[in-house]
């Protein structure tokens, strides 16, 4: 299996995030990719760089205008005299007006994110960019024939929509390749979203959709981010009703309800009967995750690859969250082995 990676992540190192009332440094940091790497270097994976893909490859999932603004915004704001970490004060929620937006980029940025944990800095856009080129790549090498690929993605993806980003998210990894899929000849496509959080990006883009499944595991919206989203009777509209999942999970949860969700994510895959896999894989469901609260451990993440692998499906995997930084890279070369195991 091949690792699809680029140093270009570094760009992106967002000083502080709004945690529990306070600003703190950025859980989500370079240093995880460094040791997801180095843990997969020491494996002997292949690493490859991105390819390079036309922007019109990212308009396939998201909003011209909300690319633009990702593209410009720390450009704005260092025109407003300001420089180092965005962060937005003030957001449309009830009773305040969504159908304009604001010219100003303390307004803009409020419009198009719905947290304050997720800061632009000067390199977020050339690393967001790069991020979804390893996704990309990683779809066009399962979609040229691979039967997986993984893709060492930072920024993750998962809770960024259409035209709207948060949760560390810019742009939607996850969506981009099964877009990219569902374009180059694949049939239906199901993204599995194993992150402890709902992916409500992912989850807005293919809501509509009877050609792109989403199934979630996570932690319950009742306490856990990004707590607005991500409840069990949430199932799709129109042309995809029935085509979304979502399965969430009490806080504490250990791998054999885990592995017991899984069989019923499964199951609901098969009857879409899918030619392909996207797993949006965050490894934060650990039992020390710093933000979390679930309690898989490091075996568990074996298991977890085994179960996915054993589909046989081409898949490709997308990096997600986890914040243990320490475990994060034998956490997700545990869930790796088992394709790994079958490609190599
Ligand atoms: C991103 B991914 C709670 C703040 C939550 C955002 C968490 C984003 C997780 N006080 N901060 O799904 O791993
Ligand atoms: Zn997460």
């Amino acid at each position: 299996m091949r690792v699809v990676h680029t140093p270009l992540h570094e760009r992106h190192d967002g000083a502080y995030e709004l945690h529990r009332g306070a600003l703190v440094p950025s859980f989500e940091s370079p240093e995880r990719v460094h040791i997801i790497l180095q843990a997969l270097e020491q494996a002997g994976y292949g690493v490859m760089p991105p390819r390079e893909f036309p922007e019109a490859a990212l308009l396939r999932v998201h909003d011209a205008e909300f690319v633009e603004f990702l593209r410009t915004a720390h450009a704005r704001w260092r025109a407003s005299g300001r420089d180092g970490s965005m962060l937005p004060s003030g957001f449309p929620a009830r009773g305040l007006r969504r159908d304009r937006r604001p010219s100003g980029i303390n307004g803009a940025m409020g419009w198009y994110t719905f947290d304050a944990s997720t800061p632009i800095v000067a390199g977020t856009w050339e690393a967001v960019i790069a991020a979804a080129q390893c996704a990309l790549t990683a779809a066009a090498l399962v979609a040229e024939g691979e039967s997986a690929a993984y893709a060492l993605c930072r920024p993750p993806g998962h809770h960024a929509g259409r035209s709207f980003y948060g949760g560390y998210c810019y742009l939607n990894n996850a969506a981009l390749a099964a877009q990219y899929l569902r374009d180059h000849g694949c049939g239906r496509v199901a993204v599995l979203d194993v992150d402890y959080h709902h992916g409500n990006g992912t989850q807005e883009i293919f809501w509509e959709r009877d050609d792109v499944m989403f199934v979630s595991l996570h932690a319950s919206p009742e306490t856990e981010y990004p707590y607005f989203l991500g409840y069990a009777d949430e199932c799709g509209a129109g042309a995809g009703e029935g085509c979304t999942l979502n399965l969430p999970l009490p806080l504490g949860t250990r791998w054999p309800e885990y592995r017991a969700a899984l069989d019923l994510a499964f199951e609901a895959i098969d009857r879409h009967a899918p030619a392909a896999l996207v797993v949006s894989l965050g490894v934060d469901t650990f039992e020390a995750d710093p933000i979390s609260a679930f309690k898989l451990t490091t075996a568990d993440y074996r298991e977890l690859g085994a179960c996915l692998a054993a589909r046989g499906l081409p898949t490709v995997v997308v990096q997600e969250g986890g914040y243990a930084v320490a475990e994060i890279g034998a956490n997700v070369a545990g869930v790796l082995g088992a394709f790994a195991g079958r490609t190599l």
